[in-house]
């Protein structure tokens, strides 16, 4: 199991983690009640005021390239943990969000480190008691209090998702990606939708078909054709 290290604010538990990382510490868990600089992918702000979970679970790895699948591990990891706490149904949506009422409730940040030694940092912000939102995300970020008028254990909370995680985690290091895959798709609010996905490339609309087996998005676009989506955002249309 992971150790797990609780402090009362930091800049963002994903730095943190990189501070345990860099003097060889790992399989360890870093929980902050509060985030001043907390992040999403491509330098967005991560809304992180108390009443929400902020971890990061830091982990060694020899190789990076399926990291991505730790992404998808930890987003079925809250699905599961917020389906034992509250009965809610979360849905994960391609890549990184859980989604509760269509409505984000989670979202998840995994920073790799390469060196001599590598090792991935999964980040995850999950709203939990909190209910109030900054204006341009208050119509579609929720938390577990919103849909469910209850508050709830936020360490009791962390450590399910642990156990969720550390059981998926296993199959990652037995190299069974396809039971990985499988659970995500169980959960999965993105596929069989006709989405539209944002990419640094340019914009694709298409039906959702799957996932490859290197977590990219496989859409069907208009001409029938197959496109790969391998970063971005979605958006259903
Ligand atoms: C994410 O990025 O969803 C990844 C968020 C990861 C946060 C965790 S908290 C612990 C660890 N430490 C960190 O510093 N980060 C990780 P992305 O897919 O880029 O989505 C970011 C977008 O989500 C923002 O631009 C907003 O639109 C929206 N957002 C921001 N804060 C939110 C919140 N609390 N709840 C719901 N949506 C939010």
């Amino acid at each position: 199991m992971f150790k797990i290290y609780s402090f009362k604010t930091l800049s963002s538990t994903n730095d943190k983690a990189r501070v345990f990382a860099d003097k060889g510490k790992y399989n360890l868990v870093v929980v902050a009640e509060k985030q001043e600089k907390g992040r999403g992918r491509f330098g967005r702000k991560w809304s992180s005021g108390s009443g929400g979970l902020y971890m990061t679970i830091l982990l060694k790895e020899e190789n990076l390239e399926k990291a991505k699948y730790l992404t998808f591990i930890a987003a079925v990891s809250v699905v599961k943990a917020i389906k034992r706490i509250s009965k809610l149904n979360g849905k994960v949506k391609w890549p990184n969000d859980v989604l509760v009422n269509d409505k984000k409730i989670c979202g998840v940040l995994t920073e790799t480190l390469s060196g001599k030694e590598n090792y991935v940092r999964v980040g995850i912000g999950l709203n939990v008691n909190n209910m109030k939102f900054p204006k341009n995300i208050m119509n579609k970020a929720t938390s577990l209090k919103i849909e469910t008028n209850k508050i709830y254990d936020i360490k009791n909370i962390s450590r399910k998702i642990i156990t969720e995680f550390n059981n998926l985690y296993l199959h990652y290091k037995n190299k069974d990606y396809r039971k990985i895959i499988g659970t995500w798709k169980k959960y999965s609010h993105t596929l069989g939708k006709k989405i539209m996905a944002k990419t640094l490339s340019g914009e694709y609309v298409g039906k959702a078909i799957g996932v490859d087996n290197n977590c990219n998005l496989v859409l069907r676009v208009n001409n029938g054709k197959l496109k790969k989506i391998v970063e971005g955002d979605i958006f259903t249309v």
